[in-house]
């Protein structure tokens, strides 16, 4: 019998956080856990109203110091899936049963949201900028060719993953900022897990994309230098503890 916790890394998500909750299938997950990472606005008021389970971060970690905190709460908790969701309302939540259902069957370990298979109205003609849709494209083929996969986009914010899948990968040694999602896609390649994908229609607004253009190049920066420091490792010219397994 399965567990789905659903995961939401959230700062400053108070605009969203609502619409985001009620387009949850309820029935389909058993628990839902916002970690709140020292927000300056009314998320954990909102969060607390809607009759979430809330996770304060001890100071501001950042968007992956948020999900280390989440993926060891849920994992404590006795998920056998975990669920990765953004509390901005961006990626249709109504999607999670197709998300993780390959993960049910035991098809796979690790399921992807894919804006680009969403279609064009989840990517540039819903507002994505260019600059975003070029960048995610590129980061996407390097990524593709260096973890071997063939999957249209990596940088989303609807992920699922099956417990074994957290249980050893080492993410607790990635960054605490946005460049932890690249880091688990390379410990992921290197285990070999199963990774597939499904299509998930996207909005675009304000609220919804506040990083910007100079912490996104930072962010692709550091993405391509994982996929350095994961060819280094696969070649063994120098072994990284991060993508060592865990026992
Ligand atoms: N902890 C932490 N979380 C953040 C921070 N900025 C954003 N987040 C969270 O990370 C999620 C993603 O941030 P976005 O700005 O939407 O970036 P993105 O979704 O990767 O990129 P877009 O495709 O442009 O939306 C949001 O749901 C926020 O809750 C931050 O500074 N600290
Ligand atoms: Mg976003």
């Amino acid at each position: 019998m399965n567990k789905t916790i659903v995961v939401m890394p959230a700062y400053n998500a108070a605009k969203t956080l609502a619409k985001t909750f009620q387009d949850i299938p309820k029935d389909k997950v058993a628990e839902i856990i916002l970690g709140d990472d020292c927000s300056e606005d009314q998320t954990i008021l909102i969060a607390q109203s809607l009759g979430l389970e809330v996770l304060k971060t001890p100071c501001n970690l950042g968007y992956g110091g948020n999900q280390k905190m989440l993926y060891q709460e849920a994992l404590r908790r006795g998920a056998t899936i975990v669920v990765l969701l953004h509390p901005d309302w961006q990626y249709d939540a109504t999607k999670i049963p197709e998300l993780i259902a390959p993960i049910a069957a035991g098809e796979k370990d690790v399921m992807l949201g894919s804006r680009i298979l969403g279609g064009r109205a989840g990517t540039l003609a819903g507002g994505m900028p260019l600059y975003k849709y070029l960048s995610n494209r590129f980061l996407t083929l390097v990524e593709n060719m260096t973890f071997n996969f063939s999957l249209s986009e990596l940088h989303t914010g609807f992920r699922a993953f099956s417990a074994p899948v957290l249980k050893k990968v080492s993410y607790e040694l990635n960054s605490n900022d946005f460049v932890f999602d690249s880091e688990m896609l390379a410990q992921i390649a290197v285990q070999k897990f199963r990774v597939g994908e499904v299509p998930v229609p996207c909005r675009y607004f304000p609220e919804a994309s506040e990083i910007n253009f100079w912490r996104s190049s930072c962010y692709g920066l550091q993405t391509l230098l994982v996929c350095l420091k994961f060819m280094l490792h696969k070649l063994k010219i120098k072994e990284l503890e991060q993508f060592i397994a865990k026992c």
